[in-house]
């Protein structure tokens, strides 16, 4: 059943350069777009085998995220939206680095070994990010996917976080989802809450010259500017280049504004990155001091608005937040300590996160880079709902579960996505009647540093304990405690990066100073 010969006369137009291997990473393949063609063609091919054998549809998901404009990458989406499994990320890698020799063989040994019965249909969701290379890029995707015979509908533009929602909608039973499907659910939602009074207030959001430009766009008008003033920055349209001193990333690790943008205090600024999946808010203060409500911010105030409606609705379910080893310190003892909320830490990747959030009934997941979103347990909403419809509750009780339901709707439960986490902060803010300054005072933050540093071969370093412990080199660890013993509030960890070849350290004391000396140290033990 596998075709041999259009497979091959395809993988000579989308020929794999001699000598070049790549891994399916944290978050896709991703790396130069020149040299990635053939890994695009073999997407589309795998993707199909993967529909055939859950028979359901599968995403494609062209981009690169908030990498540099000349980079791309792709990735898979599973049929409930979720990221691909972790035991097929080591499939897509044999697929992308066998030659075209070997392609047909690799093929008919994922066929074998997974079982999959190649007469099944399949059908392939493909979207793509604004990056000159992505439109050439997914019509490899395409032609891998026309290889194996399976069906594409192909959405063009959408962000990352559209394409998920759309995958869970679509094998839901919503053949015709597409992307009003999700302007209208988000803004309804998001209308219900807002309602009385709208919210009436502003924000400006840096786009990174990205997808997430046009798409906002468009969000907005669903939503309607008699509801919430959305002002677009960095929109792609004049000659700033995408991610380039712009977006989510930069604001959150340069901590400063996104070029062009001249802030004005108390105003409120958002930053999504390229392919609008993160978020981080920012503002400046009375001394025009820069503020910045990272993803832990989010998360914090997130949990806390739901912490509130659970225990005004008395509704009996376990919530609980995860984190990874980033979060900054006091946003842990906040949840912990303030909300009693049981705070998890996950291995950096949203995946991660996402796995242990479905532990609880509602899980809100979050990186401090701001990518991340709220999971709810299916018999939870129900739960939830029931308690929003029943009359024999008090009012109040009752009033709270409706606004509990209609704020989790407001949310894109599949991933974290920057359109829908800033519908739920504004909704929140508006409930609270808060402007950022309120919402930055929930805690504050800990200094902290982080650095890169360039290793011989990172892959020495081991981690453990969700990354915070590491235990190889010998002895390191032991080095680390020494240092962080001699400061304030100290804390440090140092991870091998998922998408880059350096060593990742973290550190935050009670100072700036020290939180620079300790990451400083840190460093000067890897290097
Ligand atoms: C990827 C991850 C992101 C993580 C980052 C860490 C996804 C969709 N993205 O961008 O969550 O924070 O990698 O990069 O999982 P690092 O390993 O280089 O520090
Ligand atoms: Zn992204």
């Amino acid at each position: 059943l596998l075709q041999e010969i259009p497979i091959l006369k395809l993988a000579e137009v989308h020929s794999k350069p001699d000598k070049q291997a790549m891994a399916y990473g944290t978050a896709g393949f991703r790396g130069k777009a020149s040299k990635m063609d053939h890994i695009f063609f073999r997407m589309g091919m795998l993707a199909v085998l993967r529909s055939k054998m859950l028979k359901s549809a599968i995403g494609v998901m062209v981009t690169a995220s908030h990498n540099p404009v000349l980079d791309n990458g792709v990735k898979l989406i599973d049929p409930c939206g979720e990221m691909l499994v972790e035991s097929w990320e080591v499939i897509a890698t044999g697929l992308a680095n066998a030659s075209n020799d070997d392609l047909v063989k690799e093929l008919k040994k994922i066929v074998a070994k997974e079982n999959i019965d190649l007469s099944q249909t399949a059908t392939i969701l493909l979207a793509r990010d604004t990056r000159p290379s992505s439109l050439s890029l997914s019509n490899a995707v395409q032609d891998g996917i026309s290889a194996l015979g399976g069906t594409c509908r192909n959405y063009g533009l959408l962000t990352t976080p559209q394409l998920h929602y759309i995958v869970s909608c679509y094998n839901d039973g919503v053949k015709d989802a597409d992307e009003d499907t999700y302007y209208k659910w988000f803004s309804s939602a998001f209308k219900t809450l807002v309602n009385e009074p709208p919210v009436n207030s502003n924000v400006t959001v840096d786009c990174a010259n990205g997808v997430g430009a046009p798409k906002l766009n468009k969000l907005y008008e669903h939503i309607g500017a008699n509801v919430i003033d959305i002002i677009i920055h960095n929109d792609g349209e004049g000659c700033g280049k995408l991610n380039e001193k712009c977006g989510a990333d930069y604001v959150k690790i340069q901590q400063r504004a996104p070029i062009g943008l001249n802030m004005e205090p108390f105003h409120r600024y958002a930053s999504f990155d390229g392919d609008a999946d993160r978020i981080v808010y920012y503002s400046l203060d009375c001394d025009c001091n820069f503020v910045l409500l990272d993803g832990d911010k989010i998360a914090s105030l997130i949990t806390l608005y739901i912490k509130e409606l659970l225990d005004e609705s008395k509704v009996d379910v376990k919530l609980g937040m995860v984190q990874t080893a980033y979060a900054n310190g006091n946003s842990t003892r906040y949840v912990t300590d303030t909300l009693n909320v049981m705070v998890a830490c996950a291995r950096t990747g949203v995946k991660h996160l996402h796995h242990k959030a479905v532990e609880f009934d509602i899980g809100v997941y979050f990186e401090a880079n701001g990518h991340g979103t709220v999971t709810v347990k299916e018999e939870c909403s129900n739960v939830i709902e029931r308690a929003a419809k029943d009359d024999k509750l008090p009012a109040k009780q009752k009033d709270a579960a409706i606004k509990l339901k209609t704020f989790l709707d407001v949310i894109n439960k599949t991933v974290g996505d920057a359109m829908s986490d800033m519908l739920a902060v504004e909704a929140i803010l508006h409930a609270k009647g808060w402007s950022v300054r309120e919402w930055a005072q929930l805690y504050t933050d800990l200094p902290n540093r982080q650095l890169k540093v360039t290793v011989a071969d990172r892959t020495v370093i081991r981690t453990t304990d969700s990354e915070r412990r590491t235990t190889s080199p010998e002895g390191l660890q032991e080095e680390i405690d020494k240092l962080v013993a001699l400061f304030p509030n100290g804390r440090s960890f140092v991870r091998p990066s998922g998408t880059e070849d350096v060593v990742r350290v973290y550190a935050e004391s009670d100072t700036q100073e020290h939180a620079d000396s300790l990451a400083k140290k840190v460093s000067i033990l890897i290097y």
